[in-house]
């Protein structure tokens, strides 16, 4: 069969770090190496890079199913307008759609105002076993519903489901990416001032419980992990800078140990890897780190940091404390590793959680990071739960830089000392790091793309930028 993979078109990413970070559609690359192992024929379309219109592709390479991928909520406008674009160009194309944000909550294709009328399927499980039974079948012309995992529409406009959810895949049999699927863009994807940029997968899934996080909730907090074999030999195979997208490296140790040594006699190094983990991990884990560091000449550690109190922490069910995160960013910069991370600013926040917030990052030099606001995500029981409280429900909003309902202080002043707290960061061009460093740490042929991308940044640091998409009417008395 000829399936065509397709990565959405970025309709709203315009606030936070997005333009900092633009990756490769890893969980396609995944479907396509399934696919292709069992005899289908598969393109990849990046429709971020890709100049090609929808039309055309299809015409060049008459697709008999397409498949979107919808990883962020906020690419499901862009995930329909696909969908309409595919059945405008041929009916008789097959459509599915699925990926993290609409398995975790499909109602956000069902509830669209612009209707899902051209989708067929929408898929919540793993692409690999997924795409496989699909495609047998419909080549086979055997009914769907026995296919686990997938929403059919029901013709009014809804969905069911066709029985009970898949079961997850076995790591062991999954095979290693298709790089070269996506070649054609590699030289878009970039990572701050890193680029071309390889993403890497060692592990699925995560087994805590933070509030705000729809990562353990979609894999029922349950980690996997691929073989040591199939990630060295992936490892071997992509470039020199890699942002590894595990939720929570170095989960078990015994198993990073080994990973850690079948990577290191593999002989491969990188110039850059980016990690994201723990505090309380990384805490404990001063001998792993030390392995693991000379497998790249930088390598970052990104912690969720999320709050300087330990209050901010147990409000978020972050399950750490502030003494871990501190003996984590001292573990981490004694081993050479460079820190990074997040923090979250509650809606709720008083002038004063702010002014902490200040000391801590300045206390504890932590100025490579950044700030997100507190975001009850589609698919997590926080979103449930704060239904009454939400006056947004248009998902470009949920981009984690929006307001879903009033803050505490008036908002003018949440948005002042929210760009305030920017304004502490390697971001500000006038501030800390000057523009001019930045640019000296990119080759010259980037020289313009970081430039861009730098000018594009201190939006974040600009209230009215905020102000302007604040959209939540005062409350008639
Ligand atoms: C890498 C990543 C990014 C990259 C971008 C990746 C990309 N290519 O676009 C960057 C760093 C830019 C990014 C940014 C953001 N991200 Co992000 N990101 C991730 C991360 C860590 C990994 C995604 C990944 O590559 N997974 C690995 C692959 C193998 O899995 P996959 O894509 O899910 O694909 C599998 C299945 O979903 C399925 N599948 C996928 N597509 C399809 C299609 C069909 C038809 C079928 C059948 C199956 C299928 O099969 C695949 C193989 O099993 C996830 C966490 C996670 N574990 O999902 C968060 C995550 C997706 N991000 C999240 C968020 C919130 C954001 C930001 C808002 C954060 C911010 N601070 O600004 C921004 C928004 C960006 C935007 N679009 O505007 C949330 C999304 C929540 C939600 N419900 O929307 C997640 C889940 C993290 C979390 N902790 O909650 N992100």
């Amino acid at each position: 069969m000829r399936v065509l993979l397709i990565k959405p078109r970025h309709l709203a990413a315009h606030f936070g770090l997005a333009p900092f970070f633009r990756t490769e559609p890893l969980g396609l690359e995944y479907i396509a190496s399934a696919l292709t192992a069992h005899g289908h024929q598969v393109r990849i379309v990046d429709m971020c890079f890709e100049r090609r219109s929808m039309a055309k592709i299809i015409r060049s390479f008459r697709p008999e199913l397409a498949a979107i991928s919808c990883l962020h909520i906020q690419d499901v406008a862009a995930t329909l307008l696909h969908a309409e674009e595919i059945k405008r160009a041929d009916a008789s194309i097959f459509v599915a759609v699925g990926g993290h944000s609409v398995a975790a909550y499909p109602q956000a294709l069902e509830q669209s105002q612009q209707g899902a009328r051209g989708i067929d399927a929408i898929c919540v499980g793993e692409g690999e076993g997924i795409m496989v039974a699909l495609c047998d079948a419909l080549q086979n012309r055997r009914s769907l519903d026995k296919i686990p995992s997938l929403l059919l529409p029901t013709g009014d406009g809804r969905f069911t489901l066709t029985g009970d959810a898949n079961e997850w895949l076995e790591m062991e049999h999954v095979l290693p990416p298709d790089r070269e699927a996506i070649d054609a863009y590699r030289k878009h994807y970039v990572c701050l001032n890193y680029m071309p940029v390889w993403t890497m997968e060692t592990t699925r899934g995560c087994w805590h419980r933070c509030k705000f996080c729809s990562v353990w909730q979609f894999y029922k907090g349950v980690c996997r992990y691929h073989s040591a074999q199939n990630v060295s030999a992936d490892f071997q195979r992509i470039g020199k800078n890699v942002f590894v997208i595990d939720d929570l490296f170095w989960a078990d140790p015994e198993r990073s140990e080994e990973l850690g040594h079948a990577l290191l006699a593999s002989g491969e190094r990188k110039n850059w890897i980016l990690v994201q983990s723990r505090v309380d991990l990384v805490s404990r884990s001063a001998d792993l780190l030390r392995l693991w560091r000379p497998l790249a000449k930088n390598f970052d550690i990104f912690f969720g940091f999320e709050s300087p109190t330990r209050k901010g922490l147990n409000s978020l069910h972050k399950g750490s404390d502030v003494a871990k995160t501190l003996e984590a960013v001292r573990v981490a910069r004694e081993q050479g590793f460079g820190v990074t991370g997040n923090f979250i600013i509650d809606p709720d926040f008083s002038e004063q959680d702010f002014y902490e917030l200040w000391e801590f990052i300045e206390a504890h030099q932590l100025f490579r990071v950044g700030f997100t606001i507190l975001t009850p995500l589609p698919g997590t029981q926080y979103f449930e739960q704060a239904r009454d409280q939400i006056k947004v429900l248009d998902w470009s909003q949920y981009d984690l830089h929006h307001l879903l309902w009033k803050p505490r202080l008036p908002v003018e002043r949440f948005f002042e000392l929210y760009c305030e707290t920017w304004r502490r960061t390697v971001l500000n061009s006038a501030g800390r790091k000057k523009w001019w460093r930045w640019l000296t740490q990119v080759d010259l042929r980037h020289i313009g793309h970081m430039a861009r991308i730098l000018i594009r940044s201190q939006k974040l640091m600009n209230p009215r930028a905020y102000l302007a998409e604040y959209s939540i009417p005062e409350e008639v008395e």
